[in-house]
């Protein structure tokens, strides 16, 4: 059982801006052995601290199809950026909706790991998408946000009704 319950949109607590990490430490530590937990029984690609109600700056992702390729970044910073790439993105904190966003095919990114080294990272592809999304979630963005304004209250009155019909179940 994962031990994190991740925010659903509307929920106004993602849109949180994060605070830096001062230190990499054992609980921290803690916190991301439980996102990546979180994320795998998802099953999920990328996690943010924000989406489990972490108000700090740190991701995990794990775009490998055989799930042997973690990630986590801590204080991510984008150095650059080029390309256009255009995803079908989804999120944990929006299930069940995927849209079309554009975003920089390639990112050359400086972050610290869960030793507290800081290091750089040129990423391409899927997984700079994914790094990409999830350092939005650290600012209190989401990807509906890229999306008409139609489209995303349509998205947010179909999860508002499906939370209304699961509190009816269980009263
Ligand atoms: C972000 O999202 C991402 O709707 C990570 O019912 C996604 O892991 C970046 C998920 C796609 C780029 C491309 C979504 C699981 C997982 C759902 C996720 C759902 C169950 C989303
Ligand atoms: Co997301």
């Amino acid at each position: 059982m994962p031990k994190l319950k991740i925010l659903e949109f509307p929920d106004p607590r993602l849109r949180t801006k994060a605070t830096p990490v001062d230190e990499v430490n054992d609980d921290l530590r803690a916190l991301i052995d439980d996102m990546f937990e979180t994320m795998y029984d998802a099953p999920g690609i990328g996690l943010a601290a924000t989406q489990v109600d972490y108000h700090q700056r740190l991701l995990v992702a794990d775009v490998s199809v055989d799930k042997d390729d973690p990630h986590v970044l801590i204080n991510p910073e984008i150095l650059e950026k080029d390309g256009v790439t255009v995803t079908d993105e989804g999120c944990l904190s929006v299930p069940g909706f995927y849209e079309e966003v554009e975003r920089a095919e390639h990112i050359r990114v400086r972050y610290l790991d869960r030793n507290g080294t800081e290091l750089e990272l040129d990423v391409h592809g899927l997984l700079a998408v994914c790094i990409q999304h999830e350092m939005d979630h650290l600012d209190g963005k989401l990807f509906v946000d890229y999306l008409s304004e139609a489209k995303r209250t349509r998205i947010r009155k179909k999860l508002e009704k499906e939370r209304r019909l699961q509190a009816d179940e269980v009263a």
